[in-house]
């Protein structure tokens, strides 16, 4: 079906871009008698030109992992059982269309998780399934990641997915907050080899500083670092704001025409003088007024933030925060500054400003009224929208590759909440934490068994590029897009058989109308391959498929080029400095000014480069040395505490309680506990040998579901007060 490198017996590598994480890189599969013997870097791809990390070159023993599923499982009392897909299928038909006739379509929650994104076939068939299901309850990772950026973007630009990335090959002057690029390769920053690209700026007589309460990798690379109190960078931007605006430091530049509420943000920036924000940061006063001060004199520069400013109470303020700073230094859309990528094949933003505004909250969630922001309600509102009765309690779920009982606020509520359901469908590769709760679980095949293209990332790149890479190897199963549009056949009551080319067909059909085309257009091509030809065809360089099959390391479309005005599509066809939905969390802001921080440890978490997220943890290779779930203090509170280099330590918050061993570092912040997310693999009912043998602890048994960036319904996952004792 697909154009193989393989052939049995021969000794054969392939170029594929790993799917693994944001960065794409190009990688090079050498393949023998079945059995991946390397994978390495590959030198002539466009964009990562040979680098790699520890994660891409596991792909070989993530492939041959024994616990990594092949067949599908459904459960019968109480015990997976491997069966056909015919049978699997035939059980998901006897149990779902009954739940979604008797409950109606909101009855039955989606949850997509982060790899879902990573994988050109639920990148282009989910939607499609979820919008069949027709349900109000769709959840992603999104709602633990980066929602506030989608609606700090969405209503300063009026597109949630117009999302500016430093042009990291061009700036001078980097202001990095809350984000560890040098171990987590870069997010909502599509950039392969962050490091050399980071050093790249040093020897061009550029600058980093970094904002990150721990000495992490990137802060011990920059030329500066700042140990922020975790949940203050809010009022840490605002007082930069307040310096440029008093000291007459903004410069708009082309940006002056296309800019509303000026006046209304220097109203706004006023209490935050640096001397009122300094005890709250914990950043002194002359150092801010510093930061503002370079900034706003360098030569390009870009301010960029990731998890640290969004996976907190104040994510969406710190969002749009940093692109208010981008626009008052007139970098935003500006070379070296923060830039909007030009994808080639689905840039939703390539429409020339012709999509309408975007608007937040056009329903709320059942129990506790959260807004909805571009059609997902928030993670953390997920277990009671299970377990409270009523009118559209949810009855089953259905996950797509997603970990939610350990990547999730309130774990424990969650993984309780699953166990009530009715019935849950898993399209998983592992039984996990969360799977293990399914009634059926439908396996993918693994990355090198499936095409790729990035058609999410690509749209977050530093320089515009695209890369179609076909699978290093046969598969045995359905491609992943097979599955979603039999599950599509059945929430559409055509049952467990239901003609999947025809489903196929309306789906092509859907995007050529979209993308103004005749879906005829792709020839015999069938699948994500049709529609990617569509969308390259439509796209903005007017690529086809076949361009990008002749390019096997990809093909580069140059650095990131103005766009500005055409992507904004606001009411106004202007930037909104201040609109009105993100203005109105400022109070909340302005209170905290006046607070006096307690002396409770505030707990944080950490990326590291051996894992990735929850879900790698059962590759050998990955579960060595360095990679250790460990809940770092700093000497000084140790000792306050009564905590010793090794021992144990207990964590306790509103929703549970985690003991786990202590290292005692100063890269951490006095007051701050960092302990890394996606581990505590040592629940019952899981088939992950390595992971298990290896389990680590769940810090998201610590973390809040009422402690929420509230805008965008984001859990904030860092600054979460914890009580510690020995022991
Ligand atoms: N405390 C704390 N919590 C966090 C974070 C944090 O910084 N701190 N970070 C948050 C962030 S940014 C994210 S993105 C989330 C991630 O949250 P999730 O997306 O919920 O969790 P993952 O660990 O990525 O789980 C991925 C799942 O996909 C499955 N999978 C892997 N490959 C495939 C495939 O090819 N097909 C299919 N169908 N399934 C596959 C894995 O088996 C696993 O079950 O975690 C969040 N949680
Ligand atoms: N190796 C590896 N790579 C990954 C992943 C992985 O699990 N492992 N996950 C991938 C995913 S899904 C994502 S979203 C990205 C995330 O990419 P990053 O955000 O770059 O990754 P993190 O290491 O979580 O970095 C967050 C930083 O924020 C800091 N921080 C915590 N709280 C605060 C705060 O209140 N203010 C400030 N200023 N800083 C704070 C932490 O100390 C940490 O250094 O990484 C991706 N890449
Ligand atoms: S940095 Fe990301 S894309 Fe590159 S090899 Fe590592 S996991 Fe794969
Ligand atoms: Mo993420």
């Amino acid at each position: 079906m697909w154009p193989l490198v393989y052939h049995d017996g021969v000794m054969a590598t392939a170029h594929i871009t790993c799917p693994l994480c944001e960065a794409t890189c190009g990688l090079s599969v050498t393949v023998e008698n079945g059995t991946v013997t390397d994978v390495r870097g590959d030198a002539e791809d466009v964009f990562s030109h040979g680098y790699i990390c520890p994660k891409g070159a596991s792909l070989g023993a993530l492939h041959h992992d024994p616990d990594r599923l092949r067949a599908p499982l459904v459960k019968r009392a109480g015990r997976f059982t491997e069966v056909s897909w015919d049978e699997a299928f035939a059980e998901i038909d006897a149990r779902l269309p009954a739940l979604l006739n008797d409950h109606g379509r909101d009855a039955v929650a989606v949850y997509a998780g982060n790899p879902s994104v990573h994988n050109v076939s639920s990148a282009l068939y989910s939607r499609a399934l979820f919008k069949a299901i027709g349900t109000r309850n769709v959840y992603t990772a999104s709602t633990v990641d980066q929602m506030p950026k989608h609606f700090s973007c969405g209503y300063l630009f009026g597109d949630p997915f117009s999302i500016p990335v430093p042009d990291l090959d061009r700036t001078r002057h980097l202001l990095i907050l809350g984000a560890n690029p040098l171990v987590s390769n870069g997010s909502l920053m599509t950039a392969a080899d962050v490091r050399g690209r980071l050093r790249a700026i040093q020897r061009r007589g550029g600058k980093i500083v970094v904002v990150d309460p721990c000495r992490t990798r990137t802060a011990r690379l920059a030329d500066e670092h700042h140990r922020i109190r975790p949940g203050t960078d809010a009022a840490l931007l605002f007082a930069l704001v307040q310096v440029i605006f008093t000291e007459n430091l903004v410069r708009l530049g082309r940006l002056e025409e296309h800019v509303n509420g000026l006046e209304r943000l220097a109203e706004l920036a006023a209490p935050f003088t640096p001397e009122v924000v300094a005890p709250l940061s914990g950043i002194d006063a002359g150092a801010i007024r510093e930061l503002a001060r370079e900034l706003a004199r360098a030569d390009r520069a870009a301010v960029y933030g990731r998890i640290g400013t969004t996976a907190q109470p104040f994510g969406t303020l710190t969002s749009w925060l940093i692109d208010v700073l981008n626009v008052l230094t007139g970098n935003l859309d500006s070379e070296g500054g923060a830039m909007f990528p030009l994808a080639a094949a689905g840039q939703v933003n390539s429409s020339g400003g012709r999509s309408k505004p975007f608007t937040a909250g056009r329903w709320r969630s059942r129990v506790r009224g959260y807004p909805e922001v571009f059609g997902e309600l928030p993670v953390a509102a997920l277990a009671e929208e299970i377990t409270t009765p009523g009118d559209g309690q949810i009855r089953a779920l259905l996950t797509v590759a997603g970990n939610p009982c350990l990547s999730g606020p309130n774990a424990a509520k969650l993984s309780e909440a699953l166990a009530e359901l009715d019935f849950m469908v898993s399209v998983d590769v592992y039984v996990n934490e969360t799977t293990r709760h399914a009634d059926v679980i439908l396996p993918g095949p693994s990355p090198l068994m499936r095409p790729h293209y990035d058609v999410a990332l690509y749209q977050l790149a530093v320089r515009n590029v695209a890369n179609w890479t076909p699978p290093a190897l046969p598969s045995d199963q359905p491609q992943e897009w097979q599955t979603l549009l039999r599950l599509t056949g059945i929430v559409t009551g055509q049952g467990p058989d239901a003609d999947i080319e025809a489903l196929d067909e309306l789906v092509a059909a859907d995007t050529a109308r979209r993308a103004g085309l005749d879906p005829t257009v792709a020839g015999e091509r069938n699948g994500p391959q049709r529609l990617l030809d569509l969308m390259l065809r439509a796209g903005p360089y007017e690529l086809t498929l076949a361009d990008l099959e002749a390019a096997p390391h990809g093909v580069d479309l140059g650095p990131l080029r103005p766009r500005l005005p055409d992507i904004l599509c606001t009411a106004s066809k202007k930037i909104e400095l201040a609109a009105e939905p993100i203005v109105s969390d400022v109070g909340r802001l302005v209170a905290e000014l006046g607070e006096k921080p307690d002396d409770r440890l505030v707990l944080i978490g950490r990326r590291q480069l051996h894992s990735n997220n929850s879900w790698m943890h059962n590759l050998p290779p990955l579960v060595r040395g360095s990679n250790r779930c460990t809940a770092q203090v700093h000497p000084d509170d140790a000792q306050r505490l009564g905590l010793t280099e090794g021992g144990t330590a207990t964590f306790t918050t509103r929703t549970g309680k985690v003991s786990a061993t202590v290292e005692l570092t100063d890269d951490v912040r006095p007051g701050v506990v960092s302990i890394p997310h996606g581990w505590g693999h040592d629940v019952e009912g899981l088939r992950t040998a390595v992971a298990t043998a290896h389990a680590g602890v769940n810090s998201n048994l610590l973390s809040d579901d009422r402690l929420l960036d509230v805008l965008s319904g984001t859990a904030a996952l860092n600054g979460i007060p914890v009580d510690v004792t020995p022991g």
